[in-house]
């Protein structure tokens, strides 16, 4: 018997590449470790039909690309070469670095070699972790033709430990690229955006100590406004249960320390006390953040992390125990200039500068995890941040996969930037449609979020159906699961601008309200009448009459307008006029402001 199980193992050895690594928690901020870049010119092969991965049978193959093989004969046939093969900058998506892929959907094979420096300290006992950044949509890893792993998910971070696979001199890191769409995926089939495909964000090898910090959390307990003294809550995580490791955390600044020993599980809390006079809270105003260093054993890292609260108080959105009002704008996670993925910190500090320039102090990153540094720049720059999943229109409600991708995009989320001060709203969903199953998937949804961080405000972007006349009422059985209700509407595009004077809208729930969209389109420098579809007149009335419209909202704590700037979208076929780009943005793709814009920007200064 034993005998036969072993030839069954061996069989499929030969036919499935074994996974050799293992894909770990993320690290939490993974820019505090020394790491390689492996960003730079990757070749890659356009692979329509998966020759690669699948036999003729559709099996997968033994000798897929993976295996990078090269001819060691005259007479050998291998019908691809990697190193014969075009390259594109990484990171960065495929359409809009190679004509023949703009409207591709489909696989994409990578290849990147490297050597490690200096290549004995792999046998030093530190760990080597290979992060990706984010990669559109499913990829297959492969570290010296070795299976390291299978991610699913465009637009979160992972990271694999390939410190048994990497040798002396050159390694070859392998990841074959698939965006093409299905219905049970998050998101789904359709949707308004581009369908980026490749790896488009960072690619690093991070080198850890073979027991390192995997996550820490800080945050700033809630407190009377009168309260004398602050407390800052800490935790941290090994990747290892073990006990007995020193961790210190440490605040220079406010000369705050505390020596603390990992449990059996791992872990360390405590809490930091620090007299409220001394804490200068984060906020838009006052954008402060405090290097903490956190050290575990010999080890240490830093971070930069601000210190607020938020909170909702009937109708209000509290930060430091203040009512604020939401001056926002959504934003798209592509390049200021044109389309394309925007996937650097230069690409996000325009994109926010534009947002301040509107007076923006909040920003809803549409409809996916934004690239780290738009979260972290916003930050510096003092911009609140509603944080979303794509979990968009009609999904899979009944699919348990698709459950289960959906919540794996939220941990990775919360995962990533639970740190951030400037996040206070995560959102797990947009426009959805109503269904006893939507209602248990998303309500699942929205528990298992609290128990990741309890110490944000939870929405997702609701819709008004069944509008009678001009009574809205917002009627949505989420409502009880979510701290601010929000909704999208479209009042002057979708429907008659005329009717926006008229319009009630009713949130019949003590919960502070966010619209989180609205807009219409028009193409930069096309003028005529206010009643010309497309013309900026049209889109300047419109943002005129919906600021007078939403300024009767009882309860009304926010807007994030649709949106910054014209984005790229398949859905947006006009020809002359949209020419696949979605024209709701105040900005042109070029960055030039529309007239629409100074509504805005009058409208917020007023608030
Ligand atoms: C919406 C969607 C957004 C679209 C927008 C539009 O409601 O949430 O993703 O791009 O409408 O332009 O129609």
């Amino acid at each position: 018997m034993k005998n036969i199980l072993t030839l069954i193992v061996v069989a499929l050895g030969a036919i499935l590449p074994a996974t050799a690594a293992e894909q770990l928690p993320l690290i939490q901020n993974v820019n505090a470790y020394e790491s390689t870049s492996l960003n730079g010119k990757w070749n890659y092969i356009v692979d329509v039909q998966e020759e690669g991965y699948y036999d003729y049978r559709m099996n997968p193959t033994r000798w897929g690309f993976f295996q990078n093989a090269k001819p060691q004969k005259p007479e050998d046939l291998i019908e691809y070469d990697f190193d014969k093969a075009p390259t594109m900058q990484i990171p960065g998506d495929w359409n809009t670095q190679d004509d023949r892929l703009f409207f591709y959907e489909g696989t994409v094979w990578f290849k990147k070699s490297f050597s490690l420096p200096p290549a004995p300290s792999i046998r030093g006992g530190d760990k080597y972790l290979l992060y990706f950044g984010a990669v559109n949509y499913d990829c297959h890893v492969y570290v010296n033709t070795r299976h390291v792993g299978h991610h699913i998910g465009g637009f979160t971070a992972f990271n694999y430990d390939i410190s048994d696979l990497l040798k002396d001199g050159e390694n070859t890191v392998i990841v074959k690229v698939d965006n093409k769409r299905h219905a049970e995926d998050v998101p789904t089939q359709i949707f308004d955006w581009w369908n980026y495909g490749g790896i488009t964000r960072d690619v690093k090898l991070v080198k850890v100590t073979p027991v390192y910090l995997e996550d820490y959390n800080l945050q700033l307990k809630k407190a009377d406004a009168k309260a004398k003294q602050r407390e800052i809550t800490f935790s941290a995580k090994l990747n290892k249960k073990e006990a007995g490791h020193k961790v210190t955390v440490f605040i220079p600044e406010l000369k705050l320390e505390q020596q603390l020993t990992t449990d059996a599980e791992g872990t360390v809390s405590g809490t930091l006390k620090v007299s409220a006079k001394k804490l200068s809270l984060w906020c838009p105003q006052n954008p402060k953040l405090y290097q903490v260093k956190i050290s575990l054993d010999t080890s240490v890292i830093s971070d930069e992390i601000g210190f607020r609260t938020v909170e909702t108080r009937d109708k209000q959105i509290l930060l430091n125990g203040q009512p604020i009002f939401l001056k926002g704008i959504s934003i798209h996670n592509e390049k200021p200039n044109g389309g394309g993925r925007a996937n650097s910190a230069e690409d996000a500090r325009t994109l926010l500068s534009w947002a301040k320039e509107l007076g923006c102090n909040f920003v809803r990153l549409a409809h996916y995890p934004h690239h780290e540094e738009m979260v972290r720049e916003a930050e510096k720059m003092g911009i609140l941040v509603w944080s979303e999943i794509p979990l968009y229109w009609t999904i899979a409600w009944k699919n348990p996969k698709t459950y289960e991708n959906a919540q794996n995009q939220l941990t990775d989320m919360i995962a990533r930037d639970h740190n951030r001060a400037n996040i206070i709203i995560w959102s797990i969903a947009n426009e959805t449609p109503h269904s006893a199953e939507r209602d248990d998937f998303l309500g699942r949804l929205a528990t298992y979020a609290r128990t990741l961080d309890d110490t944000r405000l939870i929405s997702m972007a609701m819709e008004v159906t069944g509008a009678s006349n001009y009574v809205n009422r917002l009627n949505d059985n989420m409502n009880k699961y979510v701290d601010v209700v929000s909704f999208n509407q479209y009042i002057g595009w979708y429907r008659d601008v005329n009717d926006a004077p008229k319009m009630r809208w009713e949130v019949p729930y003590n919960k502070p309200v966010i619209v989180s969209e609205f807009g219409g389109g028009a193409k930069y420098g096309y003028h005529g009448e206010k009643n010309q579809r497309w013309t900026e007149e049209f889109q300047e009335n419109l943002y005129r009459e919906n600021c007078a419209m939403l300024d009767k909202i009882e309860g009304l704590a926010g807007t994030t307008p649709w949106i910054l700037k014209d984005f790229r979208s398949p859905r947006r076929v006009l020809n002359g006029i949209q020419d696949y780009y979605n024209r709701k943005g105040l900005f042109s793709d070029k960055g030039e402001k529309k007239k629409a814009f100074y509504v805005l920007k009058e409208w917020y200064e007023g608030k």
